[in-house]
């Protein structure tokens, strides 16, 4: 039972002009265009359609070896997979990035143009949804038998605009223009059910049969999206599915005059896919979100099921041994009722041979702790949409309640605690606890964040079944995050340590000895000096303005959340704005502070931290007295193919969330895995980047998640640190003036409220005096240019663990038992 390392060598042998015949034959054949007439965008379809013709050999000869070896697979299932563009990394996993660099230049044409073309496939919001990306590719990697599951939403997450300083949301339309690379598949359309009620039969042996007369049908068309692993020997599929009306036209309904009543069906069963709930760890308790959430799950469910018929027929026997489903949070958890459905009601299975099944099936991971993004649904919104899964619901907690009474007899708190069944003003379905029961395993995504899912989260659960809560530490896949988006990088590091590092991160080791070398360390930076290059550029063409590349580059990109603390960070820049004013020879090495964030549209206090990030840049970099020492960044529209430009220049990597709340980060390993060194809380990943790299090589600070509790359990006063630190004070009263928004008083006022009369939940005020001295710390490093340059190098060479393929290793070995399945020639 392993996932064995997969073989470097390359499968697809095409050479330069072959690549350049296809490229040129697609431009006539599928886009009916020349050479001459041919734009980027054409060039950009061109060169995808020619990788295709490689893809699609490739997903034929994964697909007829899984089915010849009759694998078992795993099936992530998952709302969000936020994919970034796929033209750079197919060409790079398969090995073909010169040969079609060297073949457009033939035809006098820029790779990287063409490259920028691509709109990024942006169907995630954050974490959750990158993790989802960065997990398919490993397992392609691998040659894992794998499928992900999800949606093919119309508009991925909004496009951000920033105007006047503020946050707009534009739609996105990833694939108006039509997307390359995705393959219908109408052999494989589902139906789904929804709505209706549920019929209680006698059958002849007196079993009672449960009947679910659904009140709306809608049709499920699965769209793929391949994955290809490095090495471009196994190719698997992204599985996506669009929601279309089943009848296509109501005709009855037309014929009597109502035309545009008869397409309101239509519309309402095309809306379930339409667009991506744009909230990231916050509640969307909204009948559209769970029709979505019930709707990709009921496609996929039927999707395996018809793939394991195929080879099984109706023997349920070997299920287990064929199909293990990973839930990407409790978004999916709706698949444990319906499974049950399928084997109770449809394979008419025995209520505990089918839940033998089911407690075989699935494995869940959580992504947060935060309780505002832990999803509960009124019972009375499951009993109208999906009626029959709420009856099964009550069931599963029925009996889940007598084996609680077994272990704690009589006691009531434990049993409310526990049952699925939230009972309160309106009853509520906890979609965790399901989760939790349903499934065999249960994973944190990282240790610090594992313990407390078990401490503080689910203590109960973890004390009826030992074992059953684990932990997975997440990771990153360095295909795209170095070998993709640092290229100058990746071949520095091809010459110290061999060119298989992709495949086998822990290899970067090598380059520690060279850490202290001050060619290799002259090399290195003189690398990340024209990254910083790069992304000068690209904030001279985004925002207008120049920035020094021998100032430190210190990056925050992520969501704006008030637990990410983009506001602390805000605090100290307007401090060291204040600071130079009162002293213009106020001694600190050059810093340009880089934001990339979007904010989920309904958070008025995320996009208030925005709008004030904005509006202290335009000042500051205004401001010929400071800005030769200082700047800000704000880069609009956050995005993968944004993160592969910040990252391989960043010098310094924010992770100052407050301790306890952020569940692993992923932004962390890829920062450091590119040479920046982080300064952070010992939260989420952190804790494991800094045993890695050493505490010389990060810039820890700040309370501990003990000295959180600690501190609010007696009773925080986030005043107490207004009236005792001067420059706290000054920086928080500054928002309030008209200094920033002229004219505008007060307009920057939220935050200062929400740190001293809303009660700084996320502690903001008490770690900010810590952060400022390791800002003074990180500083102090920077200008000693041997010392940062080993404290980068190490970062780089320390990250092997961070890996999202031992992150898969972990699960294939630990959770999924599956066996790789190594795809031939031929
Ligand atoms: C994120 C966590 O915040 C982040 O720390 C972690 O690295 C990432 O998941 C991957 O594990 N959580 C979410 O994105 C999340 O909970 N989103 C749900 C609300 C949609």
């Amino acid at each position: 039972m392993s996932a064995k390392k997969p073989n470097v060598e390359r499968d697809v042998t095409i050479n330069k002009s072959e690549f350049k015949a296809a490229v040129v034959r697609h431009l006539h054949c599928t886009l009916g265009t020349d050479e001459n007439k041919a734009n980027n965008h054409a060039w950009w379809k061109a060169t995808c359609s020619a990788m295709q013709e490689q893809v699609l050999e490739g997903i034929r000869k994964t697909q007829k070896t899984h089915y010849l070896n009759d694998t078992r697979a795993v099936h992530y299932f998952s709302a969000e997979f936020l994919m970034g563009r796929l033209l750079s990394n197919n060409l790079q996993n398969f090995g073909l990035f010169d040969v079609a660099n060297d073949a457009l230049n033939e035809l006098g044409v820029s790779l990287s143009d063409v490259l920028e073309e691509e709109p990024d496939m942006a169907l995630g919001n954050g974490g959750l949804g990158r993790l989802a990306a960065c997990f398919i590719d490993s397992l392609a990697t691998m040659e894992l038998p794998a499928i992900g599951y999800g949606i093919h939403y119309e508009h991925g997450l909004f496009r951000q605009e920033i105007q006047g300083g503020a946050q707009i949301e534009r739609p996105d339309s990833w694939r108006d223009y039509g997307n390359p690379w995705e393959i219908c598949r109408p052999e494989s359309i589902q139906e789904v059910s929804l709505y209706g009620y549920v019929e209680t039969k006698y059958g002849e042996n007196g079993r009672i049969q449960k009947e679910w007369h659904p009140g709306h049908i809608v049709k499920g068309i699965p769209w793929d999206i391949p994955v290809v692993g490095y090495g471009g020997k196994t190719v698997n599929v992204l599985r996506l599915w669009q929601s279309k009306s089943s009848g296509y036209f109501n005709w009855d309904v037309f014929n009597a005059g109502g035309y545009v009543d008869a397409q309101v069906e239509n519309v309402q069963a095309e809306t379930i896919s339409k667009v991506l709930y744009p909230n990231d760890e916050t509640e969307a308790g909204k009948e559209l979100r769970l029709i979505q959430q019930y709707f990709f799950c009921a496609c996929s469910l039927k999707d395996i099921i018809r793939r394991y018929k195929r080879a099984h027929g109706d023997d349920w026997s070997r299920f287990i041994d064929q199909v293990v489903i990973q839930l990407n949070d409790t978004h999916p958890a709706i698949a444990i009722p319906e499974l049950m459905r399928i084997l109770v009601d449809r394979a008419e299975l025995d209520w505990d041979q089918a839940w033998g099944i089911c407690t075989k099936v699935f494995a869940y991971t959580n992504h947060t702790l935060l309780p505002e993004a832990l999803e509960r649904w009124p019972a009375r919104m499951l009993e109208k949409i999906l009626p029959r899964h709420l009856e099964i619901i009550y069931e599963i907690n029925h009996r889940f309640m007598k084996e609680v009474d077994k272990k704690w007899p009589g006691d009531n708190a434990v049993k409310a605690r526990l049952s699925i069944i939230e009972e309160g003003n309106e009853k509520m379905v906890r979609m965790g606890h399901l989760s939790v029961i349903g499934s065999f395993a249960v994973n944190g995504v990282a240790e610090l964040h594992s313990r407390l899912v078990k401490q503080n989260l689910f203590p109960e659960f973890d004390a009826l079944w030992p074992g059953k809560l684990t932990n997975v530490t997440n990771g990153i896949t360095p295909r795209r995050w170095l070998k993709a988006c640092n290229p100058a990088l990746s071949k520095l590091i091809d010459k110290k340590v061999g060119a298989d590092w992709p495949l086998e991160l822990k290899k970067l080791e090598g380059l520690e000895k060279y850490a202290g070398n001050k060619t290799f360390q002259k090399q290195f930076m003189q690398v990340k000096q024209q990254n910083k290059q790069l992304l000068a550029a690209e904030i001279k063409e985004s925002l207008g303005f120049d920035v020094d590349t021998n100032a430190i580059f210190d990056v925050q990109i992520k969501r704006l959340h008030e637990y990410k603390r983009q506001h602390l960070a805000l605090l100290h820049i307007m401090a060291l704005y204040r600071r130079l004013l009162e002293n213009p020879d106020y001694d600190m090495h050059p810093r340009v502070f880089i934001f990339g964030a979007k904010a989920a549209p309904g958070y008025k206090l995320a996009k208030d931290i925005i709008y004030a990030i904005n509006k202290v840049a335009d000042k500051i970099n205004n401001d010929a007295r400071v800005n030769q020492k200082l700047k800000v960044a704000f880069l609009p529209n956050y995005r993968v193919s944004l993160a592969e430009k910040m990252i391989p220049a960043a010098d310094v990597s924010e992770q100052i969330s407050t301790a306890g709340k952020e569940a692993s980060g992923t932004g962390n390993m890829k920062l450091a895995l590119n040479g920046a060194v982080t300064i952070g809380t010992l939260d989420g990943a952190n804790i494991e980047i800094a045993e890695e790299v050493g505490d010389d090589n990060i810039f820890i600070f700040g309370l501990t998640v003990d000295e959180v509790n600690e501190l609010k359990a007696s009773g925080y006063k986030p005043y107490d640190y207004y009236y005792k630190n001067p420059e706290i004070k000054a920086v928080l009263d500054w928002l309030e003036t008209d200094y920033f928004t002229p004219g505008k008083p007060g307009a920057l006022a939220s935050i200062k409220q929400s740190l001293l009369d809303h009660g700084d939940q996320y502690l903001v005020l008490a770690d900010y005096e810590a952060y400022s001295k390791a800002q003074e710390e990180v500083d102090k490093a920077y200008r000693d240019k041997e010392r940062w340059a080993k404290m980068a190098i190490i970062n780089t060479a320390k990250m092997g663990k961070f890996t999202s393929d031992r992150s898969i290793r972990d699960y294939v070995e630990r959770i999924w038992k599956l066996n790789a399945c190594p795809v031939r020639k031929g």
